[in-house]
């Protein structure tokens, strides 16, 4: 993932450094080794000053924290969860089962299968408990911030003028014609 040569979207830096107060986005993943993926998601929620936590929670191999985590979520304040999952991916389907909130889905690219094990696992939910699925990878990382953003700016004016300033930026950044 980290070999890839840097896009538009990696130019796009800090649009506000504060942080505002408890957090309203939680990220979980499934495993230390899905922190070089959902780094992507953090780091876009730091740009937009969305406040966060960040925890690992296995849905196979801690599913006690899990069930703590995602029935607790709503009571401690969050809006929307962002689950990072690989392999056979239960991560963000399950925490869905417990909570509410609108859960996202960021698949992993596994080693074995390139991520459409984690991409299947997550987006193939049965009607009645939904997660909302991103790409796979360090894109989907990305985006399953943005959303979130978009989710939250729907109640706050403050965020979503964050938002569209990020947008902007972005926008500006991609050149009219290939660098050579
Ligand atoms: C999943 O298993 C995790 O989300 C991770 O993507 C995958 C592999 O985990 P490790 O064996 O690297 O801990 O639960």
């Amino acid at each position: 993932i980290e070999d890839k040569p840097r896009t538009a979207i990696d130019d796009v830096d800090t649009v506000v450094a504060e942080e505002d107060g408890m957090p309203r986005v939680g990220v979980i993943m499934g495993s230390q080794s899905d922190w070089e993926t959902m780094q992507h998601t953090t780091s876009t929620l730091e740009a937009l000053g969305i406040a966060h936590e960040i925890k690992i929670v296995s849905a196979h191999r801690t599913p006690d924290r899990l069930a703590d985590y995602a029935r607790t979520a709503v009571e401690r304040g969050l809006s929307v969860i962002i689950a990072g999952a690989g392999g056979a991916a239960h991560l963000p389907g399950m925490c869905a089962a417990w909570t509410r909130l609108p859960v996202l889905g960021v698949p992993i690219e596994s080693k074995a299968l390139k991520g459409m094990d984690s991409l299947l696992s997550i987006v193939q939910m049965p009607g009645g408990v939904p997660v909302g699925t991103l790409a796979i990878g360090k894109a989907g990382a990305i985006n399953a911030a943005l959303l979130s953003a978009s989710i939250l700016a729907i109640n706050d004016a403050d965020l979503a003028a964050r938002l569209e300033t990020w947008r902007a930026l972005q926008t500006a950044s991609v050149r009219d014609e290939p660098e050579k």
